[in-house]
């Protein structure tokens, strides 16, 4: 494959942008390579400046559940920004959009509508805090939930790449009251909340971890940290703005069967253009502002072009009963797939899934914490990722992200994809 404009592009961008990108981990640092640029998208396939086409499993992180540049979503956005982009007021979408969030998610008895999943993440926890007044918050290794600085210790996704275990410019004050126990241990949350009565507002944790790379909550971790919430006084905040609406429907909470006090939702819920959302129960959302002491505030939030688009999204999720059944056999067979070039191989590395995201360790044992996880090969986990992308197959650049796909991966994308990976697992067991 040749790259010659994306190297121009990427040379170019590195004078102006930080990294030459707008995100650290689209700099496809984490595995060396200088990263393509893309041209577009349609349905699962992206195509390169240089016209090089891929099947994309990274779906914009997770956002894209029905492929690039889905058709209902396209015609909804463009006939929402004839009547305007943002008109600052109140309009009907953006309640359309909450009632459908609401609807799926009941746990969402409240909620907010905001621009990304960090500044959900964020108005979460000020409302655990503001409701009982304890600053403290609980979070997991490994675990992202945006780049607000009180969540910046020991954290995921481009901070696991970057192995950065907390970011600078970051004062010790902020993260001062953010206790990060393993994910997966249970018995960490207990003894922290044992030992410092009335210190902690609330947990904070991706139901199913996404941020280290696929990481499966064991059975009965969802249960028992509803249990010590419920034990200790402190509210249970789902960070779904990878899993909600992905995973089912009514996302984590439904598939686990472990109802949170408060939820962050995003990714999905907006098809592609920013948006976030807090909510959970009434008597905790009312006291956001205006009705409560509780500030958060959005020049853009609830824009009409966005609502447009999450609500193609959340429709067509209405209109496809058989959506998730159908991630699930894709996912099914491409976990096979990978496991059979595993097997082949003969190299040392492990699949983990749950429904459409997925993650490839380049490692044998299991992964259940970020310690875990950061065993993994990340150089053998380097030589797949640039196996793939010769292949025409776009994986997530980092050992510790998941790929993502959705309805768009039909029979052809997913053969693509398996015709790929017994190659570019061998190539990864290639140590240079
Ligand atoms: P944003 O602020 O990036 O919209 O959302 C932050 C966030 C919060 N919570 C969870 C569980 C998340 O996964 C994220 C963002 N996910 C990453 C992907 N690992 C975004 C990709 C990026 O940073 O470029």
């Amino acid at each position: 494959m040749i790259h010659l404009r994306s190297h121009e592009l990427q040379a170019r961008a590195e004078k102006l942008l930080p990294g030459g990108v707008n995100s650290p981990v689209r700099s496809f640092r984490a595995v060396g390579g200088a990263p393509p640029w893309f041209a577009h998208g349609a349905g699962a396939w992206l195509e390169d400046v240089d016209g090089n086409r891929y099947v994309d499993f990274i779906a914009s992180w997770g956002a894209l559940l029905f492929g690039h540049a889905h058709p209902p979503m396209v015609e909804a956005v463009q006939q929402a920004v004839t009547r305007g982009a943002s008109l600052g007021v109140s309009t009907p979408a953006e309640l359309e959009l909450a009632e459908a969030v609401h609807e799926a998610y009941p746990a969402c008895e409240m909620l907010r509508l905001v621009n990304s999943g960090t500044e959900a993440v964020m108005a979460a926890v000020r409302v655990a805090r503001g409701a009982l007044g304890r600053p403290g918050m609980i979070k997991f290794s490994g675990g992202y939930h945006g780049h607000a600085d009180l969540f910046l210790s020991d954290a995921g996704s481009g901070l696991a790449t970057l192995g950065v275990a907390s970011s600078q410019g970051v004062p010790s004050g902020a993260i001062a009251d953010t206790v990060t126990v393993p994910y997966n241990d249970a018995e960490a949350v207990s003894a922290a909340l044992d030992q410092q009565p009335g210190r902690f507002s609330c947990i904070v944790v991706e139901p199913v971890a996404g941020n280290m790379g696929c990481v499966p909550p064991d059975p009965g971790f969802l249960p028992a940290l509803r249990t010590l919430a419920d034990r200790h006084g402190v509210f249970l905040i789902f960070d779904e703005v990878m899993t909600g609406f992905r995973l089912a429907r009514g996302g984590a909470a439904e598939r686990y069967g472990v109802r949170p006090d408060l939820a962050t939702l995003g990714k999905v819920i907006g098809g592609g253009l920013p948006v976030g959302a807090y909510g959970g129960r009434a008597d905790l959302m009312q006291r956001v502002a205006p009705l409560g002491k509780v500030y958060q505030a959005g020049t853009l939030s609830g824009n009409p072009l966005a609502m447009a688009a999450g609500l193609s999204s959340l429709q067509a999720i209405a209109q496809q009963p058989d959506l998730y059944t159908r991630l699930e056999a894709a996912g099914a067979a491409l976990e096979e797939g990978l496991n059979q070039a595993v097997r082949a191989a003969g190299v040392a590395a492990r699949v983990q899934r749950v429904g459409s995201m997925m993650t490839i360790f380049f490692q044998a044992d299991p992964v259940r914490s970020f310690a875990d996880a950061r065993r993994s090969d990340t150089a053998a986990f380097a030589r797949f990722h640039a196996a793939l992308l010769a292949a025409g197959v776009l994986w997530p650049p980092s050992q510790f992200e998941a790929a993502f796909f959705g309805a768009a991966h039909g029979p052809k994308e997913i053969e693509h994809a398996l015709r790929a990976f017994p190659a570019a697992v061998a190539a990864a067991a290639v140590s240079s």
